[in-house]
This record gives structure tokens, C-alpha cells and sequence, in this order.
């Protein structure tokens, strides 16, 4: 595929076994995204970037737990952890994730105010992240997705990037789950329904 384009979601410590947000077996996304980067003519990744007194903290809402879901003004947030918090060891890529080909690094949910899980869009779906614009003019048409998790950010950037007319596949065997209330069925309908591509690898 010319202009092909791989987009890693948030493979950062805080999301891999002993993190703070740990996603079951997350670490095990590592070796399969490092194995596709090759096949790409572009890669981009993605880092959950709060700072410490983010309002999709649970910490931050009194009487209020984490994986509990709250109405914010852009509408319902579930509420986690405190993670990926600006700076901290918890934010950073994960060691062996092989970071040397990325040419842009997109970090999102840094406005207190508000969550970011896709890409593209922060959780109110109208504030762009530039990645949009930054894939357009850069030509790139098609984008292959892969990271963490697959029903929060990799999905919600899968259904964006398809919703802005990107060609969009997600390869599953790379990613990995929260699984929270059945989050995990609902994001793959809704990827389905959306015209993604899911493949078990590449
Ligand atoms: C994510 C929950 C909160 C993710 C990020 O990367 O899927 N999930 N922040
Ligand atoms: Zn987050």
C-alpha cells in the first residue's frame, strides 16, 4: 500500500500490567506493532498526556469511584484512575516500544476539562486534535491501527478516522482490551457498522 500509514495508540506504561490504568496483557501489543512498523510508510503514535488534576480522574470528583461513569458538559465520561499523568514514568512509551520511525507523536486529554480517547477528536467529537489535518496533508488516505485499548482510544479513533473518510483497518491481534460493562462487543459492533476493517493481523 503506497502512503500507508500505522497510528499506535497509547502504548504507555500506565496502560501495561503493573500501571495505573493496567489493560489485561497489554504489554503483549509490543512485539507485534514493532513487527509491523516496516510494512508502513508512516508511523504516528498516539500518548495519553493528563495533567495531574485531570477531570476524568475519579480523584478529582468527590464520593465518586474509578470505572463509574459521570455527566460532564460534552456528555458522559467514565471516570478512571488517575493515569498518564504529564511527565510521570506512567506516561511514557513503553520501553521496547520502537518509537525510532515515528515522524509525529500526538498527545491528547491535556486539557483539564476534558477527555481525549481518539486520535482525532476530543471526547466532545467537534475539538480536533491536528491529526486529521496532519494525515491530509500529508496524502495519507488509508490508516492501520493498533495499540491500547481496543474499546476506549482504538476504538474511538477507528470510528473518527472513518467518519473523516480514512480507509481504516484495525489489526486486533495487536491490541488489546479494558473490556469494561461490555465496552469490548459494543466498540466492535460499532467498528463493524462503521465500515472498519478488522483483521487479526497483518
Ligand atoms: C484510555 C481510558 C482512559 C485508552 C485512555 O488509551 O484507551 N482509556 N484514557
Ligand atoms: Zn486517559
Amino acid at each position: 500500500m503506497s502512503n500507508s500509514a500505522l497510528i499506535v495508540i497509547d502504548v504507555q506504561h500506565d496502560f501495561c500490567p503493573g500501571g495505573a490504568l493496567a489493560v489485561a496483557d497489554g504489554d503483549a501489543v509490543v512485539a507485534p506493532i514493532n513487527a509491523m512498523m516496516g510494512q508502513f510508510d508512516h508511523v504516528i503514535l498516539t500518548q495519553d498526556w493528563h495533567p495531574q488534576n485531570h477531570s476524568s480522574f475519579a480523584s478529582q470528583h468527590d464520593g465518586h469511584d474509578p470505572f463509574t461513569m459521570i455527566t460532564m458538559p460534552y456528555g458522559e465520561q467514565t471516570l478512571w484512575p488517575d493515569h498518564c499523568v504529564q511527565g510521570s514514568a506512567g506516561a511514557a512509551f513503553h520501553d521496547a516500544l520502537d518509537g525510532d520511525r515515528a515522524e509525529l507523536i500526538i498527545r491528547k486529554g491535556y486539557r483539564p476539562a476534558i477527555d481525549s480517547y481518539s486520535a482525532f477528536f476530543e471526547n466532545d467529537k467537534t475539538t480536533p486534535t491536528g491529526l486529521g489535518g496532519a494525515l491530509n496533508e500529508r496524502g495519507i488516505h488509508a490508516v492501520t491501527i493498533a495499540g491500547l485499548a481496543t474499546d476506549f482510544c482504538v476504538a474511538f479513533s477507528a470510528l473518527d478516522a472513518a467518519r473523516l473518510g480514512f480507509d481504516v483497518t484495525v489489526v486486533m491481534s495487536a491490541c488489546r482490551a479494558i473490556d469494561l460493562g461490555g465496552s469490548l462487543e459494543v466498540a466492535i459492533t460499532q467498528m463493524k457498522d462503521a465500515g472498519v476493517t478488522l483483521v487479526d493481523s497483518l
